[in-house]
């Protein structure tokens, strides 16, 4: 998509991508959790009654998990294991789902990696 075509305008530095802003707070987002790595918030186009996107706050080239080089494994496991603190934190106890999107076929359209976790209802299986 195009967003998926910006991203490499903005690895070659002349465009910032729409989860940077976030990041820098010059888009304003509902935030439910922040470190000193990792930034989560509720996703302006909820698919669950809980829908909330947790990224790195430094990308450093991980646009997508395909990208992924063994130097990402921590923050990668930090992303992970903050979805389930978040998850605790927003009461999903009967469960949640997480989703990392990868690509044109994974519909992917932002190109910072980021986990969505989805909860509050009853996911289905297979996904769409
Ligand atoms: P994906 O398809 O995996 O690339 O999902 C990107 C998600 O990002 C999508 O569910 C909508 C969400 N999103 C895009 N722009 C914004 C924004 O400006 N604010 C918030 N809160 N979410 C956004």
């Amino acid at each position: 998509g195009a967003e998926f075509e910006m991203g490499v305008e903005e690895e070659a530095g002349k465009k910032m991508g729409v989860f940077d802003k976030i990041i820098n707070k010059e888009i304003p987002v509902n935030e439910v959790y922040e470190d000193d790595k990792v930034l989560a918030f509720r996703d302006i186009s909820p698919q669950a009654p809980t829908h909330i996107l947790l990224i790195p706050k430094i990308k450093d080239g991980l646009t997508g998990l395909s990208k992924a080089e063994e130097r990402h494994c921590q923050i990668l496991g930090h992303l992970l294991y903050t979805a389930k603190v978040v998850a605790k934190q927003e009461g999903l106890d009967e469960g949640f789902r997480t989703v990392i999107n990868d690509g044109p076929n994974g519909c992917q359209y932002v190109d910072h990696i980021h986990v969505h976790l989805l909860g509050g209802r009853q996911m289905n299986w297979p996904p769409g």
